[in-house]
């Protein structure tokens, strides 16, 4: 059915007469026919993609694109007095993921469908999702994010499955989200839930009773884990999720007579971080329950599970006590004892066993012994898994470890967020980009062309007003279009060094206070939300929330100097702020970063990057060249010896710089008192001062004379935007 038979036949009404509201479900029901036509890709061996995260972002526009009937869609609506955009704002976004490992999913899921792979994501159907960020009082407060509506993406399918805990059952059910390819076939979402889950088990903002599994399983991603409660539940989500993915590998293997002894022949599992860890034991489980031996069951699934890792920071390689896995998955405990007897038996070195000392299950170290492949996403994430943080697995298993350097997918991050871009692309060097990105590399011969230039300025200036119009119409927030949009969006966390920006915006004040007015008015946004127990972070968001009151009230300075902080920062914000950024910010603490993938898109979208040597930031760098990024700071070897000689002492550079001193010493200032919290305020200059454990203060001098050169080259327009046409020469970043 076309869209307007599929409106007469909801509504009655033509097109001219629905609302928005009526128009979004009658593209919602035609998008899902024309999804559930297509054919899911094949090939014998098939990916399964298991993630906490998968970030999708809305729907409808991007699967528009996909199945090539956007422009006219757009055309027909127009033609009937109605806008795609505005129509597109009653979708509400799915809130399955948190940060760049659960976008990360959604683009493989699209690079998958579009590539003709064989493979399926299969994660959780969180109610509530991550949360919703609301600011009171400059605060961040976490409320429910409600994302599923009666009619959805979600179809519900007939699978469903008894999963066993210590001491009861749950019954699954599986719902699917079509992701479609580009011009292709399909893929599929697997989202598992809990038939008894149950909303009204949420009180204040996001308080629950942690102990009710039946009814709070597939509430939230990532419940509080401040308590041992929350920590548990986490274990029965990670482990409900495997075992239902474990099952599905099993049935789908069977059904397309495949052979359980083989089951690497059919099934390649890839465990996205530790959440899914414990799969391998679970599919060991379940092929025993079937009839096949100990080793080789063992043998089996270590063919067929790879790892990729996120992160080096410890907090996020997860360690289960073992009376939580007694507790909530003790059939599993047999197994991982036998596991972890094995290591024990044939290595020598208590650093890669997978129960330790204190009687905690490391789940990476789990994931290393017994999958065939572990991955890091940037060039010197990968080199700093193998010749430090895991350097003792390296040592034992080298023909295991490969990089894969993230990438994203074009069609949101372009041709969706950015279609005016894209129109000049296409007018330049055809559409062949769309399917495959190196194509862009053809833009290189523009790369001296000033009409080409200036067309890329101008397209530019659109997005920077159509960014200044959204934001006032959904969040209130007044923007000087004609200002510098200077954008740092990304997770909440110390080593990302937001706190780094905001000292920037203080000594900033301070500079045009004393007469030093920039040449161009600046805007600094960020976009983040906060771990809700990580209290850091937290006074992190107040502390820029105080400076965008305080800057805005002060006629002085707001001329010149605004701060902006979006709130519920996701992925719709990302489409939008993307394509107006001028700079972006990638300044974590080099060594940190794992790789970042919204450099990627800043990068796609003609926006200067100014960062440390980190993550894919050090590939862009080699690619782009000097004249092109804004590199500062330590390096990661530096970083990682300031760390093993313990040698960082924050108070000295506190005593010894004074523009450190004077910026530092604002976050506790009468004029941050009155707009702020006493206590956040003060807990944060006390961190900076006494701890600074990811070293904000030794990068920042170089990071203010970085600043100062980019406002600086910003205002030679044409040599502006060749920094960015520059960006698409020949051997540029390798893109999904
Ligand atoms: N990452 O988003 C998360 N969550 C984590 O818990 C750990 C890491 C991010 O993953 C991205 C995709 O690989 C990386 O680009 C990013 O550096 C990392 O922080």
């Amino acid at each position: 059915m076309n869209l307007q038979e599929i409106v007469t036949k909801r509504t009655g009404k033509a097109i001219s007469q629905c609302s928005n509201e009526e128009l979004y479900f009658s593209l919602l029901e035609m998008t899902k026919g024309m999804a559930e036509e297509k054919v899911s890709n094949e090939g014998k061996r098939k990916l399964y993609y298991i993630s906490a995260e998968f970030l999708i972002g809305k729907l409808l526009s991007n699967n528009l694109i996909n199945l090539g009937i956007y422009e006219d869609v757009k055309k027909l609506l127009a033609d009937n007095g109605k806008s795609l955009a505005e129509i597109e704002e009653v979708e509400p976004e799915p809130s399955l993921g948190n940060g760049g490992l659960g976008r990360l999913a959604a683009c493989f899921l699209d690079s998958i469908a579009t590539l003709g792979l064989n493979g399926d994501g299969v994660g959780l159907n969180y109610h509530y999702g991550l949360f919703k960020q609301v600011f009171e009082n400059n605060l961040q407060h976490e409320t429910p994010n409600p994302w599923i509506e009666k009619e959805s993406w979600l179809t519900k399918t007939d699978r469903a499955y008894t999963i066993q805990f210590g001491g009861f059952n749950l019954q699954s059910r599986m719902y699917d989200i079509d992701v479609l390819g580009y011009n292709n076939r399909t893929t599929k979402l697997h989202l598992f839930d809990v038939e008894t889950v149950d909303e009204s088990l949420v009180g204040d903002g996001i308080d629950f009773d942690k102990e009710d599994i039946k009814k709070n399983l597939t509430l939230f991603l990532y419940p509080d884990d401040s308590d041992d409660k929350g920590r548990i539940l986490r274990v029965y989500q990670q482990y409900f999720m495997v075992s239902n993915a474990a099952r599905l590998i099993i049935d789908e293997t069977l059904a397309r007579g495949g052979d359980l002894h083989k089951l690497n022949e059919y099934a390649v599992v890839q465990i996205n971080d530790t959440h899914p860890s414990m799969v391998i034991p679970e599919l060991i489980r379940l092929l025993m329950e079937r009839g096949i031996l100990m080793d080789e069951a063992i043998d089996i699934v270590s063919k067929t599970c790879a790892y990729t890792n996120h992160t080096i920071l410890a907090e996020a390689l997860e360690k289960w006590p073992i009376h939580f896995l007694e507790k909530a998955v003790p059939q599993l405990m047999p197994i991982i004892y036998e596991l972890n007897s094995r290591v024990v038996k044939k290595f020598d070195d208590k650093s890669v066993a997978i129960i330790d000392d204190e009687r905690r299950v490391h789940m990476a170290h789990m994931d290393i012994h017994y999958g065939y492949s572990i991955n890091g996403v940037a060039y010197l994430h990968t080199e700093i898994l193998k010749n430090s943080e895991l350097n003792n697995f390296y040592k034992i298993y080298p023909e295991k470890f490969y990089n894969k350097t993230n990438g994203i997918t074009f069609r949101r991050w372009l041709l969706h967020c950015d279609p005016e871009l894209t129109a000049l692309f296409e007018s330049l060097i055809g559409d062949g980009f769309k399917k495959d990105a190196t194509e862009l590399e053809k833009l290189g011969a523009f790369v001296n062309d000033e009409t080409v230039l200036q067309k890329i300025l101008d397209v530019k200036n659109a997005k920077k007003a159509e960014l200044k119009d959204y934001l006032a119409k959904t969040q209130g927030i007044e923007l000087n279009e004609n200002s510098i949009y200077d954008i740092q969006i990304k997770r909440l966390h110390e080593y990302k060094r937001q706190q780094m920006n905001a000292l920037y915006v203080i000594h900033k004040y301070f500079e045009i206070k004393a007469g030093k007015k920039p040449a161009r008015p600046i805007t600094v946004i960020f976009g983040a939300k906060a771990a809700p127990a990580y209290v850091i972070a937290k006074d992190i968001i107040h502390l820029i929330l105080c400076l965008q009151e305080l800057i805005s009230k002060d006629p002085e300075v707001s001329p010149y100097l605004k701060v902006v902080m979006v709130e519920n920062y996701n992925v719709t914000l990302a489409e939008k702020l993307i394509p107006a950024a001028d700079i972006h910010e990638q300044i974590s603490l080099a060594s940190k970063e794992a790789s970042g993938t919204s450099n990627m898109k800043f990068m796609l979208n003609g926006a200067v990057a100014i960062g440390t040597m980190d993550g894919a930031n050090v590939e862009m760098h080699q690619f782009v060249g000097d004249d092109n990024i804004y590199i500062f700071g330590e390096t990661s070897e530096q970083v990682i010896e300031h760390y093993a000689k313990a040698d960082y002492v924050s108070r000295s550079y506190y005593d010894n710089d004074e523009n450190i001193r004077r910026a530092i010493d604002f976050i506790v200032s009468d004029e941050m008192m009155a707009v702020g919290c006493r206590e956040n305020l003060e807990r944060l200059y006390n961190e900076l001062l006494n701890k600074d454990w990811f070293m904000t203060l030794p990068d920042f001098e170089e990071y203010v004379a970085a600043k100062e050169r980019i406002f600086a080259d910003y205002e030679d327009r044409m040599a502006w935007a060749k920094k960015n046409a520059r960006k698409h020469e020949p051997g540029r970043l390798l893109l999904i």
